[in-house]
């Protein structure tokens, strides 16, 4: 996997969304996927998301995520202006606690798809994991470390403390 070549764009619709999508971008450190992350809203900065997303996939950008709260529309937006996969955030910052950003963000109509994960800060855990696991298909090195990530869940379970086993 060359380091320089980015296979992954993040795109959060306000600067409040960082720390719920800073889970997203640590695993993708963790997981060694060169990403990179920019502030864009589908509402307030409509024809530079548009400029990116083209600009993005031009360049390489295999897989893009997209978090966004309120009338969610971020990453149906992205979707829109690319043929490849878009993965949406439902953030939680609404008076509704992201049940709004889930149901704009999943309620895609056919033909253009969003995979959504659930809302909020497992949500962006969960993007960046699928974001690699497409990504696996064709890095083996990538598939090797998604492997050992998961067996570090599996461990962690089975040895975690349990003063009422028998
Ligand atoms: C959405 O509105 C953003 O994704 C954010 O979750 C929400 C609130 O944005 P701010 O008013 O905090 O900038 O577009």
């Amino acid at each position: 996997m060359d380091k320089k070549e980015v296979l992954v764009a993040i795109l959060m619709g306000s600067a409040s969304d960082a720390d719920v999508m800073k889970g997203c971008v640590e695993l993708l450190q963790t997981l060694e996927v060169p990403h990179e992350v920019r502030i864009l809203s589908a509402h307030r900065t409509p024809d530079q998301t548009r400029a990116y997303v083209a600009e993005a996939e031009a360049r390489g950008v295999r897989v893009f995520i997209a978090g966004a709260g309120w009338a969610a529309h971020l990453a149906g937006f992205v979707a829109g202006h690319t043929h490849r996969p878009v993965i949406g955030v439902p953030i939680d910052s609404s008076p509704l606690k992201g049940f709004d950003a889930l149901l704009a963000t999943v309620q895609m109509p056919p033909g253009v798809p969003v995979a959504t994960v659930s809302v909020g800060k497992g949500g962006a855990k969960n993007a960046a994991v699928l974001a690699a696991q497409i990504l696996s298909l064709t890095h083996p090195d990538l598939d090797e470390r998604l492997r050992a990530y998961r067996e570090e869940q599996t461990r962690k379970v089975l040895e975690a403390e349990n003063p009422w086993r028998t």
